[in-house]
């Protein structure tokens, strides 16, 4: 049975690669599954065929068999706890890596979702202006912590990991601000996620969706 994901029928972003089913299709792709993308309008979003796969509506879910699966932290650790490649075989290793990634939703992905949310939606609002330097200064804490803990090592735990495709997925979203170059290793970071074939191909898939 082949693997299903849903995805933006034309995203937002036109196709920079922040829509988040870019990151199961770089999972995906690290770990040499086939799959297949279904793409739904904002509209089918919110209808009862999508809302049976999504609860709240959104992209993107995974489909295998029977199972169907929404959240991108579980999408990828299910791909992850799958096939070879994402996860470390050590059992204290795989907890750590888990550890990241639920890092990288929970505590890192929150602050960023508010500066999009602060940049994109609120800029007309009376009290932007006001707000705007307390919510970067809460991007730059997390960024100055994860900078720390990553220091100049390659990835955060040992070899490239689940942990480190949601850390760098997350934290791409922060390019277009420029606050991910006060911190010079999590630029090169980032840019090493990038640079991987498997990356490569996922977004070259959604960026043909975007720009066909
Ligand atoms: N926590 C969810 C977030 C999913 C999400 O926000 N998806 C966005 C696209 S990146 C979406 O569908 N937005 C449209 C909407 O919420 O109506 C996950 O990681 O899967």
């Amino acid at each position: 049975m082949t693997i299903t994901i849903t995805a933006f029928e034309r995203s937002p972003d036109g196709g920079k690669g922040l829509a988040r089913d870019t990151r199961v299709r770089w999972a995906l792709e690290e770990v040499g599954q086939p799959y297949e993308v279904r793409l739904v309008s904002f509209r089918a979003m919110k209808e009862p065929a999508h809302l049976a796969l999504h609860p709240f509506g959104q992209i993107p879910t995974y489909e295998d068999g029977d199972l169907a699966l929404f959240e991108t932290g579980s999408i990828v650790l299910h791909i992850a706890e799958r096939h070879p490649g994402l996860l470390p075989d050590d059992a204290n290793a795989r907890a750590r890596v888990i550890t990241w990634m639920f890092a990288a939703v929970n505590t890192v992905e929150p602050a960023i979702l508010e500066l999009v949310t602060a940049r994109l939606l609120e800029r007309d609002k009376p009290w932007s202006r006001e707000r705007m330097p307390l919510v970067e200064d809460r991007v730059r804490d997390r960024l100055k912590q994860l900078s720390a803990r990553l220091g100049s090592t390659h990835w955060l735990d040992g070899a490239f990991s689940a942990g480190d495709l949601m850390m760098v997925s997350v934290l791409l979203r922060l390019k277009p601000s420029g606050l991910l170059d006060t911190c010079s290793n999590l630029a090169a970071y980032v840019a090493r996620g990038e640079a991987r074939p498997a990356y490569k191909r996922a977004f070259a898939a959604q960026w043909a969706v975007n720009t066909g």
